[in-house]
């Protein structure tokens, strides 16, 4: 498609959605608004720097061998920035403790902002926010799947201690780049077979948590979330950190909670979640993602559940109120296109919440026209917000359509296949 056309297509898409008193001008500048948090675990497998060659667990897993992944920082850094270059507007990284760069082995509860030196330059310089996430997993002192939960209080301790040094890495972030950071607790934490006693390792995780936010930080820099999970891979019968624990938790600490689209049973969502939670929580942390049986963590693609998501924020009025983060990992495919790809489609997702006739919708709900609802929202599904986001891509001066895998086989010749 050439700019004209770009252009033309884009003409028409704007007359019709004005039919229905929809501004697709706003929807766009409503759009440029919303940062996404980028994973920087999609790069390397959730692998790290801390210890290269270590094994990922804690009930999640990576699966696929595709050449080129990132082996240092300054690798995964160049591959974000290909990332970044691909996405109009401008976005965040949520960055894992074990991705710090240090010269000697650092102990996880020994982590200082200065090991996340080089991170917070080249997010500086490239107008990145930051976000962060104590790693409660991979680590010999979780080998046992238990960490702030451990009946052992010297194992209990050492991830206290991680995860008070990485809300002060999250201070840092947030003083230093002037957005605060979203620090996200999530513990691998369950049972494979049916547990004795689902009570006592969550009174000790509630003990943990609090012990861990008796370090005051002011919410200027730094704002804490908890993350609950239904079951991971060997903790399918119980998860200490439930839903039900963590959003009461939530609640009465007055933190965030995160909403991972994958931790839920396959036919429950996230996004009927989204209006509860916004009663009681100021703020939500979103983890955008898709389950596929029994993994939590395949690449975002555009479908209901997606648009369901983005619709709740829209609706509710809460793009300052929701932080979106994405959490995949796709091994088996070029990482960066797996990266691109979530990204574009939650803002093609949020794009099309954005121009919904919201106000029609509700009113004919509100009067009780269940059939015009009905019809409307089918067709809205076959409206040109295609348009709207080429239009978009191509102001934001970043690629149309298909264009966005052009840059990356080239990157991936020039780059990826060098990497052993
Ligand atoms: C695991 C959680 C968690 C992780 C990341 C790597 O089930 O979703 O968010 O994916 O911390
Ligand atoms: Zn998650």
């Amino acid at each position: 498609m050439n700019q004209t056309q770009i252009e033309q297509a884009y003409a028409l898409a704007q007359e019709r959605y004005a039919a229905l008193g929809v501004d697709t001008e706003k929807a766009l500048a409503t759009l440029k608004s919303v940062s996404i948090s980028l994973h920087c675990w999609q790069g390397d497998d959730v692998g790290g720097f801390e210890n290269p060659g270590g094994e990922l667990s804690g009930g999640i897993a990576a699966t696929g061998n595709y050449p080129g992944k990132a082996r240092n920082a300054d690798e995964l850094r160049r591959d974000l920035d290909v990332v970044y270059s691909l996405l109009p507007g401008s976005h965040r990284l949520n960055l894992h403790a074990i991705y710090l760069e240090s010269d000697e082995k650092v102990e996880r509860n020994k982590i200082e902002p200065r090991h996340f030196s080089a991170w917070k330059d080249w997010a500086k310089e490239n107008g990145h926010g930051v976000d962060f996430n104590p790693t409660c997993f991979s680590h010999p002192k979780a080998a046992d799947g238990f960490t702030l939960a451990h009946r052992d209080p010297a194992i209990r301790q050492y991830w206290i201690e991680h995860c008070i040094a990485s809300r002060k890495i999250g201070e840092y972030f947030g003083k230093e780049l002037g957005t605060p950071a979203v620090t996200n607790i999530w513990i691998p934490d369950g049972i494979k077979d049916s547990p004795a006693d689902r009570q006592t390792p969550r009174r000790l995780l509630l003990e943990s948590l609090d012990l861990i936010l008796a370090e005051k930080i002011d919410p200027r820099y730094n704002l804490d979330s908890v993350e609950p999970k239904l079951f991971g891979i060997g903790s399918e019968s119980y998860v200490v950190g439930s839903m039900e624990f963590y959003a009461a938790y939530a609640l009465s600490r007055k933190i965030l909670l995160t909403l991972d689209a994958g931790h839920f049973h396959p036919t429950e969502t996230i996004s009927d979640k989204i209006s509860s939670m916004l009663i009681y929580l100021d703020q939500l942390l979103l983890h955008v993602s898709r389950g596929v049986r029994w993994d939590s963590d395949h690449v975002v693609t555009f479908n209901d559940d997606l648009q369901a998501i983005t619709q709740e924020i829209v609706r509710n009025d809460a793009l300052e109120r929701v932080h979106i983060g994405l959490d995949y990992f796709d091994a088996s495919i070029n990482r960066i296109a797996a990266w691109t790809i979530g990204a574009r489609n939650t803002q093609r997702g949020l794009l099309n919440a954005l121009l919904e006739p919201s106000d029609m919708l509700k009113q004919s709900e509100a009067s009780g026209d269940f059939s015009t609802r009905l019809a409307l929202q089918e067709e809205l599904k076959a409206m040109p917000a295609g348009a709207v986001w080429d239009y978009y891509c191509s102001k934001e001066n970043v690629p149309v359509g298909m264009d966005f895998m052009k840059v990356i086989k080239e990157y991936e010749g020039r780059e990826l296949t060098k990497r052993a």
